[in-house]
């Protein structure tokens, strides 16, 4: 049987693009050598050496850092670092961004990353995974600017992640269409498994951290109720499936549809996850599979950050639940101090 290897198919991808001078692929093939070695890592935790648990540090988001955590953001940065290829590196677990010296060959690419995302399943097993987003340096000249660093979501070249979970896959777009990869751990090469990916157009699950109910606004507790309700020929009710890696919920999204939300609430009124490390570049990868991803008003899209570490909420999955979601967010109203649902 013949199998397509990533790298064959980003140089064929890569040859479709009139101009394209490598650099690109080449940036490609250095993520994927690093996300073989994370893989490799999170594989073998556990044994010999002690990588699981915390390394009592805390990180930008004021969270606990995990050791993979830690191994995974020096593994991307010294690899991505030096490849020649970028200008500048942001990460999840670091205030500021990394600005390439000049003696290790800045390229013409920005990359930022979420080195492994859901932290709190690395110790018990749960699939992890790596978030990645590239632009192009906008700016004129040597110096990394604001410019380059704070661009709109659709301005983004490719967006891709990598899930370490029961297989190891790598999924990327770079604007003609989604791919995905699994890892042949025996050859330790990526193989085409998930050719020219589509999001069904409707799902039948919703995921979100219903914990959350008490620090939810009416909004959002009418959206959910409105999916448990009894309604069959709609669909509904719809199945919770949370996993708590944005990852995995949105991995297993695209694969089957549905609804993946982490709404704003009272702990974090802005919203949890981050849009420069997670929601722009999933919401990369939905569009391109046919999908939809939004703030709840907003496509996630047209959103130009202020900042590295900028948060909102995210709504994404199939095109017909992220409107469902947007219309019944819209059409609970604020009513005498109460929230009012309206649509019945
Ligand atoms: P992390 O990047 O620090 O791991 O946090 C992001 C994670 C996402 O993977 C996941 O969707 C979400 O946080 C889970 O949050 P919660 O535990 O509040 O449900
Ligand atoms: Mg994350």
């Amino acid at each position: 049987m013949e199998r397509t290897t990533l790298l064959q198919h980003i140089r064929r991808q890569e040859k479709i693009n009139p101009g394209a001078t490598g650099e690109f692929t080449s940036l490609m093939a250095e993520i994927m050598v690093a996300s073989k070695i994370i893989s490799l890592e999170v594989n073998s935790a556990g044994i010999g050496e002690n990588i699981l648990g915390l390394t009592g540090k805390i990180n930008v988001q004021g969270e606990e850092v995990q050791k993979l955590d830690d191994f995974s953001d020096i593994t991307f940065t010294k690899i991505i670092g030096q490849s020649g290829t970028v200008c500048a590196i942001t990460s999840e677990e670091k205030e500021d961004a990394y600005i390439i010296p000049a003696e290790d060959n800045p390229g013409k690419y920005i990359f930022m990353m979420d080195p492994l995302d859901g932290s709190s399943n690395i110790d018990v097993n749960v699939n992890i995974g790596t978030i990645f987003s590239i632009y192009r340096k906008k700016s004129a000249g040597d110096e990394v600017t604001d410019e380059d660093l704070f661009q709109r979501g659709d301005e983004q070249v490719a967006a891709g992640y990598i899930v370490y979970g029961s297989s190891t896959i790598f999924v990327y777009t770079s604007g003609q269409g989604v791919h995905g990869f699994t890892l042949d751990p025996s050859l330790g090469e990526f193989f085409l498994s998930h050719p020219d990916l589509k999001i069904p157009e409707q799902g039948s699950t919703y995921s979100a951290n219903e914990g959350n109910w008490g620090i939810w606004d009416e909004t959002q507790k009418n959206l959910v109720s409105f999916l448990k309700e009894e309604n069959p020929s709609s669909g509904r009710p719809y199945k919770l499936r949370y996993i708590g890696s944005l990852v995995a919920d949105f991995h297993r999204t695209l694969l089957k549809g549905g609804l993946f939300m982490y709404p704003k609430d009272k702990k974090s009124p802005e919203g949890k996850l981050r849009f420069s490390f997670e929601a722009a570049p999933l919401a990369f990868i939905v569009e391109h599979a046919g999908g939809k991803a939004s703030t709840g008003d907003t496509r996630i899209l047209d959103i130009t950050p202020k900042g590295i570490h900028d948060r909102l909420p995210l709504y994404i999955g199939s095109q017909k639940d992220v409107e469902m979601a947007e219309s019944h967010l819209a059409a609970t109203v604020k009513k005498g101090g109460w929230f009012k649902w309206l649509s019945g």
